[in-house]
């Protein structure tokens, strides 16, 4: 290795947040190729990267690198800077509580942003009952004290979870999440007391519709876990790493009255799918769906570290005093940052920008599928978008492909991630501060990159 340490480039003032992408060097450019050798040696190479540029600044809906390409953004940090990277209300916030206290820790010392995002959370969350919150640094976390809390509540022990769930990388959530590669290989042994139920997955159902798709989960939670042994049903209520997959209409309801009827606490994991990004503050909202406990995370707090659990006021109490908890468990920095960006979701109304984001994405991957049968299904919700990608004219997953197109509009300065249990999933999460002439510019890429691989 020669290069070791590419010359830090000069502060300089956030880029022009309406500003189209710019490229000035291949991407990678010369100084993020140095920085990608330091990162070799010096990290360890379990941590991968999407892209191979290392960002100086971001912004609005845009990345700019280190040798100063601006790329366009369709990845959020996976779904975490709804509000923006560098939102004006939250960056106030941050350096404002940042320069007054950034630590004492709420178990010590409490402040009143804890409560305030405790208050906040339990107006916005879906239901209308008593609430009460408690919060954490991941979404992981957030999850593994959901299961504890709902285990505390029912005394029972069991957890369901199902096909193509993604729930995190602790060892109680690594046993949640369903993908082996890379999520669970070789980590093992993993937590007792998870049991998986089928998914409703409409494009590879047939005809099953959401009210046969529960009945089939709670048949498999009735014969191989018994409902008496059983705590806490836990989905994503659209499925994140999985594939972006919505569950048919009635689904997720189903779910919810048979959990009522059995004393199982239903658990909706909102960690990518809450805060505005499904065109809804949260994405039970789109069919009247009330879960008992709610995990919240990314896009909580515009890219601080926080999460929380948001439910019931009866079950989140039962737990004893000090039963819950952690050093920086709603860091004063992160409430701080999460009271700006849900101020910022309000006065700017960007539950209605991601129903328009919808619209505006929805349209293009139309008009390009209308003509590939390459794309076999468009979907999700808002600004939580996808298509599955497959051999043409058949629906038989095709991970190539999806690994080919990211790589083309990666290397045109689209940021563009995959998912999908069979990694064939292309999903687009722009931030909602993006415009729409960047939708656009990003869309020509994403086109060009598949009309450019040979069928
Ligand atoms: N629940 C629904 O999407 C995180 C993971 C990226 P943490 N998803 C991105 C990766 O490869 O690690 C996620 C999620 C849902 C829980 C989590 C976990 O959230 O904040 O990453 O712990």
């Amino acid at each position: 290795m020669t290069e070791t340490s590419a010359p830090a480039p000069a502060p300089t003032a956030q880029p022009e947040l309406d500003r189209a992408r710019r490229l000035v060097t291949e991407i990678p450019g010369p100084r993020s190729i140095a920085l990608m050798a330091r990162k070799t040696a010096a990290v360890a190479s379990g941590v991968g990267t999407t892209m191979p540029v290392f960002a100086a600044h971001a912004g609005g809906g845009l990345v700019e690198d280190v040798d100063g390409n601006v790329l366009i953004d369709l990845g959020s940090g996976i779904a975490v800077t709804t509000v923006g990277s560098s939102a004006p209300r939250v960056v106030a916030a941050v350096q404002e509580q940042a320069a007054a206290f950034t630590h004492t820790c709420f178990m010590v010392t409490p402040y009143e942003g804890y409560v305030a995002v405790a208050e906040q959370l339990n107006r916005l969350t879906p239901g209308d009952h008593d609430k009460r919150s408690v919060l954490f640094n991941s979404g992981a976390e957030a999850v593994e004290n959901a299961v504890k809390i709902a285990r505390h509540h029912t005394g029972r022990q069991a957890v369901v979870v199902f096909d193509h769930a993604y729930h995190g990388r602790t060892n109680l959530t690594m046993a949640m999440t369903a993908k082996s590669m890379p999520y669970k290989h070789g980590f093992g042994p993993f937590a007792a007391e998870v049991y998986r139920a089928p998914l409703s997955y409409p494009y590879r159902d047939g005809d099953l519709d959401g009210a046969d798709a529960a009945a089939r989960a709670i048949d498999v939670i009735e014969k191989q876990v018994g409902a008496a042994n059983l705590a806490a049903v836990v989905i994503e209520p659209i499925q994140g790493e999985g594939g972006f997959i919505v569950p048919a209409e009635g689904f997720l309801a189903g779910l919810v009255d048979w959990c009522r009827a059995n004393g199982v606490v239903f658990v909706a994991d909102e960690v990518q799918s809450g805060f505005a990004r499904t065109g809804a503050m949260f994405a039970c909202d789109h069919e009247d769906v009330v879960p008992d406990l709610i995990v919240t995370a990314k896009g909580i707090a515009g890219g601080l570290p926080l999460s929380a659990v948001t439910g019931r006021a009866e079950m989140m109490d039962a737990v004893h005093a000090g039963g819950l908890g952690g050093t920086y468990g709603g860091n004063p920095l992160a409430c701080a940052a999460a009271l700006a960006v849900i101020e910022t979701i309000e006065a700017d109304g960007l539950v209605a920008r991601a129903g328009a984001i919808e619209d505006l994405v929805v349209a293009r991957l139309g008009t390009i599928a209308a003509r590939d049968s390459r794309i076999g299904e468009i979907r999700g919700r808002g600004a939580m978008l996808a298509v599955e990608l497959v051999v043409a004219d058949t629906d038989a997953p095709d991970p190539a492909l999806a690994r080919e197109i990211a790589a083309r509009c990666h290397a045109e300065g689209v940021i563009v991630l995959t998912c999908g249990t069979y990694g064939n999933v292309l999903r687009f999460l722009p931030p909602l501060s993006i415009t729409d002439a960047q939708l656009h510019e990003a869309f020509d890429v994403v086109e060009a990159a598949l009309a450019g691989i040979a069928r």
